[in-house]
């Protein structure tokens, strides 16, 4: 639909009337935002049509992308900017005396995700749409999302988070698209003469009913589909479930999300939820394929699954399940399809978090798929034999020690393995994929995250996206990788300055929602130093901690310190069974509480934690950030994105060489990102010769000790327990992550990190480096290698990504 001003005024009076019976003056931010959102589906509901027929038209390849999250935050102005409807709308809603920024507060994000991983899946989303290319997602549609994260006492809190109370504005329930899906039971395997037939026997039916969201491209005529399941009771089974709470435990198993995105627990609603939406997932693609009688044995040829880590690895056991028992297709031909069309992506090598599951779980989850990996786990077996030696084949089978591994049967069931970074793919395959990498090197790949610059600079801060507007020109809002043109303007004075004064708002803009959302004042002169991402050990908020707890004991001596101004500020969650991430968050608490009501400090330090981080409060943090800490243990960050989302906004970096951070720092070059500690081989001997005594560093550096002893001998307040807890950690335990061993090297660069801030100039050019090299990192560029080298998609024909250009 074209829009202009007036027709959109037109439009939304007119809806606003029909819908709620109302007039602008009267209508309450909610009712105004469902208005609004409606006007906005209905721009682009044709084209949504459109883009799907034109698939089936052109019999395009497709691929389906599995993922046990996704955090879309929220959608409208994302929606409008993709659309190019942004500034129409944001006057025509000025001109009826309302705010675009107010309304869009009123929608509740859409947290199906727990931190990096579900965040990439929705930049993937965006970016498949705004390339013009063939994906869809496929996922659940969890009743809560992540939890809601309250402080009290310093303590974190989770409150259900009820994002469906008003409805989901965006999706669309498709009834007529559901499928069965079945769950435990038994089932036997009976010789008809013609095939074996699976009988299922005493299993559970339930029925999945897809809600389907648009995703839209940016200025292409593109909208793509994002499925989520919800589990519904069929009505043939109604009467199996008498009771309120019969039926509860059915609909619970989309109830909530597991909170977790990193510690192995073993829940069998977990698992109930990774076979559930990939069963459904499965059964829609293959029952859609068959729709237009095209042969099975081509399968692969039009459609590519993509497994996001392994939540999702049962998809190489459903989908044989299909070929086998309802198509009858043998099986060896029934595998050859399966590994051309399933791919697969790590994204950690944290052992805890590599999935392993009892046989006798997924027995009573759904005995067929396990009968299904039972042989594929023989072949696999059998075809090394004579091959490999026997400790090779039992290393890497699928099922060993009564445990189902799934990254095997994921790596095994695949054509394509990739790491999310350069060093963590380097890991994969000489460390901890070491045998698969022998066995088929040629699976092996590395895709480097991306981000998608329009959320999270276009979107998130406009006024930046306006100064890079005025110096280059629009081209790169639609390839991002043009934002290297800014290097051509590393002397232009006027741009530093209109870089600065940017940040400069946007760290007003902060402060202000940081003095109403927690009561703090803090000074937007100040660096703004922030460290946003999942509460855990190896990310080391706690390297952070320690080192503010030595500035503020520094300031303790000498009051009259010269420092550069820093207000610290965090945003996390930890897992709620995570005790340890949460003694931290409450020191973190804590030692905030201390310092800023100290007043001798005065306002030369500030400690912010701000509530229930996601994607809405980070769009809010990341534009006013000076300084981005990515300082987690080299190796353990597979590869990290807000990393890439803080240098695009012009933070800088306070790295180790971990995940991504290496190849930023390739870019921008050393001399405009900090880096410190231990780099990945030296971790790896520590790690192999366990001669790391954090002891020693307690006894030998005065410092630390002093900083340390700070948390068990009363000068934090209200820490006794924790505070303990986090002393033995390090000095007991021996200090897992290495936190004290890179404590110097963190507090040298931190010091030349104030030393920098003095020059303005200089660090808005160092600013402005890092911003020019942020597009290497768009998610578009990052898809369309998936595109390539994994799913061989290509882009719809119809696609008018360069048409578009003239309108902006
Ligand atoms: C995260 C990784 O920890 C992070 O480094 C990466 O950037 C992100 O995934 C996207 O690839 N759960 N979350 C992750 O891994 C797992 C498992």
């Amino acid at each position: 639909m074209k829009i202009t001003q007036e027709r959109f005024v037109h439009e939304f009076k007119k809806r606003l009337a029909e819908k709620f019976a109302l007039d602008v003056k009267d209508a309450a931010p909610i009712e105004l935002y469902q208005t609004l959102v409606s006007v906005v589906k209905s721009g682009y509901s044709e084209i949504w049509r459109n883009t799907w027929k034109s698939y089936v038209k052109n019999d395009q390849k497709q691929v389906y992308y599995f993922s046990i999250e996704f955090l879309p935050g929220r959608l409208l102005k994302s929606n409008l900017l993709n659309m190019g409807w942004y500034d129409v709308v944001d006057k025509g809603l000025k001109q009826m005396g309302l705010s675009l920024d107010k309304i869009s507060e009123s929608e509740v994000d859409m947290a199906l995700g727990n931190g990096g991983l579900g965040r990439l899946a929705s930049c993937f989303m965006d970016a498949l749409a705004s390339d013009g290319l063939p994906g869809n997602g496929n996922g659940i549609r969890y009743k809560y999302g992540l939890f809601k994260q309250k402080f009290v006492d310093g303590y974190q809190i989770e409150l259900p988070n009820e994002w469906l109370t008003d409805g989901n504005n965006w999706a669309v329930a498709r009834k007529s698209k559901a499928v069965d899906v079945l769950m435990g039971g038994q089932v036997h395997l009976i010789d008809n003469g013609k095939y074996l037939e699976a009988i299922y026997e005493g299993a559970d039916v339930i029925k999945a009913v897809p809600y389907d969201t648009g995703i839209v491209g940016y200025r292409n005529d593109h909208v793509n589909t994002m499925r989520l399941w919800d589990a519904q009771i069929p009505a043939s089974e109604e009467v199996k479930y008498p009771t309120i709470e019969d039926r509860r435990r059915v609909e619970d198993l989309t109830s909530v999300l597991y909170p977790d995105d990193s510690n192995y627990e073993g829940r069998i609603l977990r698992l109930k939820q990774e076979y559930f939406f990939t069963s459904a997932g499965i059964q829609s693609i293959t029952r859609h394929y068959k729709k237009y009688d095209r042969p099975l044995n081509e399968i692969s040829e039009h459609i590519a699954i993509h497994i996001n880590d392994t939540h999702p690895a049962m998809c190489v056991a459903e989908f044989m399940r299909i070929l086998l028992d309802k198509e009858h297709m043998d099986w060896d031909e029934a595998w050859q399809q399966t590994v051309k069309t399933m791919s697969y992506t790590n994204h950690t090598i944290m052992a805890e978090a590599l999935e392993k599951w009892p046989v006798e779980m997924l027995a009573k989850v759904q005995p067929r798929i396990l009968q299904i990996i039972q042989e594929i786990d023989r072949r696999y077996a059998l075809e090394l034999e004579g091959k490999k030696d026997h400790d090779f084949i039992e290393r890497t089978r699928i099922i060993k020690d009564g445990m189902v591994k799934m990254a095997h049967l994921a790596i095994i069931g695949s054509h394509s393995t990739n790491g999310v970074a350069k060093l963590h793919t380097e890991l994969l395959e000489n460390d901890v994929l070491r045998d698969f990498y022998e066995l088929y090197p040629e699976r092996f790949n590395n895709k480097t995250n991306g981000i998608t610059v329009r959320r999270w600079l276009q979107v998130a801060n406009p006024e930046l996206a306006k100064t890079i507007d005025q110096a280059i020109g629009t081209a790169w809002r639609f390839d991002a990788k043009k934002l290297h043109e800014l290097k051509n303007h590393v002397g232009d004075k006027k741009l530093l300055e209109k870089i600065g004064k940017a940040k400069l708002d946007n760290k007003k803009k902060l402060a202000a929602f940081i003095k109403e959302d927690t009561g703090i004042e803090v000074s937007p002169h100040a660096i703004f130093d922030v460290q946003i991402k999942r509460l855990h050990a190896y990310k080391r908020q706690l390297l952070n901690l320690l080192h503010i707890v030595k500035l503020y004991l520094d300031l303790k001596d000498d009051p009259n310190r010269d420092v550069e101004p820093r207000v610290f500020i965090f945003g996390a969650k930890a897992a709620p069974s995570y005790h340890y991430a949460k003694a931290i968050i409450k020191c973190i608490n804590e030692v905030a509480n201390m310092i800023n009501n100290d007043k001798t400090i005065n306002d030369k330090l500030k400690v912010v934690f701000l509530e229930n981080y996601g994607v809405s409060l980070a769009e809010k943090i990341i534009p006013a950030a000076d300084v981005g800490e990515q300082i987690s243990t080299a190796t353990k960050e597979a590869s990290g994105t807000s990393n890439m989302k803080l240098m695009l906004n012009g933070a800088l970096t306070v790295a180790t060489l971990d995940g991504a951070n290496i190849e930023i720092k390739d870019y921008v070059g050393e001399d405009n990102i900090f880096i410190f500690g231990l780099t990945k081989d030296e971790v790896l001997e520590y790690e192999k010769n366990h001669h790391y005594r954090a002891a020693e560093y307690y006894d030998n550096d005065p410092v630390i000790k002093r900083v340390l002893d700070a948390f068990v001998d009363g000068t934090i307040p209200n820490i006794e327990v924790e505070g303990h807890e986090i002393y033995d950690s390090l000095l007991r335990v021996n200090d897992e992550y290495f936190v004290l061993r890179d404590f110097a090297s963190y507090v040298q660069v931190q010091e030349a990190v104030s030393e920098a801030y003095k020059d303005k100039q200089n660090w808005n050019k160092m600013c402005l480096v890092n911003i020019a090299n942020a597009g290497y990192f768009s998610a578009d560029d990052t898809v369309e290698k998936y595109a390539k080298e994994i799913w061989n998609i290509k882009p719809n024909a119809t696609e008018m990504k360069g048409k578009a250009k003239d309108v902006y």
